[in-house]
């Protein structure tokens, strides 16, 4: 089913997420439910954060297709190097682009849907986005990495476009 995702400034998106003990098959059903809102977002990353679920579970697929899903549960980078700007948006800030430098390559270490230990490494768009749902999950949003200037404008566009 479709989950609703929280907003920008929402102090809920600032909660650390907590280790995930065991996969079981609530955290399936979880995880089905995250990919079918990540895809009608559309979005190509969405961490359990951004649905009020603050455990460290995301799901990622940057295909054109939807032909390749991936889920990271308690997702940890043991290896980043080089540098990488990229235009990033977020489905918890929405019309808002700027551009963020992360690590051009990382080495991720997590558990599948099965609760098996895998480790993958990524880079480009998608190591962008695996840095950026991990951030989440630190109760980070990519707004955080930009100068106070540009957070402030953000804020007052925010608070006018509540009125
Ligand atoms: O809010 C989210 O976490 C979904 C993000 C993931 C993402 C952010 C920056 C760069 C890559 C991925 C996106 O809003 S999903 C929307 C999107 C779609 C295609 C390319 C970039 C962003
Ligand atoms: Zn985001």
């Amino acid at each position: 089913m479709l989950l609703p995702i929280l907003h920008y400034p929402d102090k809920r998106l600032r909660t650390k997420a907590k280790p995930i003990t065991e996969v079981n098959d609530a955290i399936r059903t979880l995880v089905k439910d995250m990919f079918e809102t990540m895809y009608d977002a559309p979005g190509i990353g969405l961490a359990a954060t951004q649905v009020d679920h603050h455990i460290r579970l995301i799901v990622i697929d940057t295909s054109e297709d939807k032909s390749q899903p991936l889920c990271l549960i308690n997702p940890q980078i043991i290896e980043k190097d080089g540098e990488l700007e990229w235009d990033e948006g977020c489905l918890s800030v929405p019309n808002y682009y700027e551009c963020v430098t992360r690590a051009n390559h990382i080495k991720v270490s997590a558990l599948n849907e099965q609760g098996k230990k895998f480790e993958l490494e990524a880079e480009e768009l998608l190591g962008v986005c695996i840095q950026h749902e991990i951030d989440h999950l630190d109760g980070i949003l990519f707004v955080d990495h930009l100068s106070k200037l540009k957070q402030r404008r953000l804020l007052e566009k925010t608070r006018k476009s509540k009125k």
